[in-house]
């Protein structure tokens, strides 16, 4: 008696959402920038921000062209420790992961192990491709399931 029809209803919805969800436990593979690859002029927080939520043991694969004759401008890929320096791009207290040549082929593979937070950029030209080229992004992936 208690239950009004409307109250069903929704009750309803959202247990056949829940069902209908699956519940994905397999690690994703996501490109960096999506078809924009990882590049200069790209804005990468937003996409972060836009592509999550991301999963632990998920990977990021970093694409961008080794560096050529043909002024193809390299990037790298730098792994920062502290906020501070990812938000002021002080490389100098980052850890380089990918080289400028890692990123050619499958692309710079790098697996987020951890359920913590990351904070990614590229370390080339002084960090100014992280300042003004606004490669930089952080992610926090998530526990996958409630039975990790
Ligand atoms: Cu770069």
């Amino acid at each position: 008696m208690g239950y009004s029809y409307g109250a069903m209803c929704t009750l309803c919805a959202t247990l056949m959402a829940l069902l209908l969800v699956p519940e994905s436990t397999s690690a994703a593979r996501i490109i960096v920038g999506g078809s924009n690859h990882w590049q200069f002029g790209f804005n990468y927080a937003d996409w972060a921000f836009r592509s999550g939520p991301f999963y632990q043991n998920d990977t990021l694969v970093f694409m961008y062209n080794p560096p050529s004759n043909n002024n193809t401008p390299p990037h790298s890929v730098y792994l920062f420790n502290d906020f501070r320096s990812f938000a002021t791009c002080n490389l100098k207290r980052a850890k380089m992961v990918g080289n400028v040549a890692q990123g050619g082929g499958q692309g710079f593979e790098f697996v987020l192990q951890k359920a913590k937070p990351y904070m990614f950029a590229c370390g080339e030209h002084d960090g100014i491709h992280c300042r003004l080229g606004l490669m930089k992004f952080f992610v926090l992936p998530l526990q996958r399931g409630c039975h990790a």
